[in-house]
């Protein structure tokens, strides 16, 4: 059984339910979801003109590997009706995985850690809410230094 960590994001839509239905998408494919941080409006990141996200972090048991869980999320974002947009765009749904446990992947398809998350704040704050001293395990940072660390000053406030 593994630790593992998602963040979700929407900026269409009814933003809080389909971050709601992502989770329980996510519980019916074999992820248990642990904890889940408040919901943060978040600045866009990125791509400045779009509409303000709603973000969380959760936090998850699963015996999916991350090979099978990055498609998954894939999944559960096509069965919220995201249509492909372009980079960094709006979007109704976003799963991302942020860590699998202490493992580390690099394949065209699946890298994990997430390879923005430590300079992103919408990730870093909901995460050091939940996991304050989970540690990245290519930068061998807990959550609370990358935060410190982050040099990303959008704004991202819990609702
Ligand atoms: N996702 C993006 C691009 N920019 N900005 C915020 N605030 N939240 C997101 O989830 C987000 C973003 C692409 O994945
Ligand atoms: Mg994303
Ligand atoms: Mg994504």
């Amino acid at each position: 059984m593994a630790v593992v960590f998602f963040n979700l994001g929407s900026n269409m839509g009814e933003r809080e339910r389909n971050i709601d239905r992502a989770l329980e998408l996510l519980e019916s494919y074999g992820v248990k979801v642990t904890a889940k941080s408040q919901v943060y409006d978040t600045e866009p990141w990125g791509v400045k003109t779009q509409a303000n996200f709603l973000n969380i972090v959760a936090s998850g048991e699963t015996d999916l590997g991350p090979k099978a869980l990055v498609p998954l999320c894939g999944e559960i974002e096509r069965q919220l009706g995201r249509i492909d947009s372009f980079k960094w765009g709006p979007r109704i749904i976003d799963v991302d995985l942020l860590l699998y446990g202490d493992e580390i992947v690099d394949e065209l398809n699946c890298t994990v850690p997430h390879y923005l998350m430590h300079q992103r704040r919408f990730v870093l704050e909901p995460l050091v809410e939940i996991a304050p001293d989970v540690v990245h395990p290519v930068l061998s940072k807990t959550a609370t230094q990358l935060l410190d660390e982050c040099e990303d000053n959008s704004r991202v406030v819990g609702l």
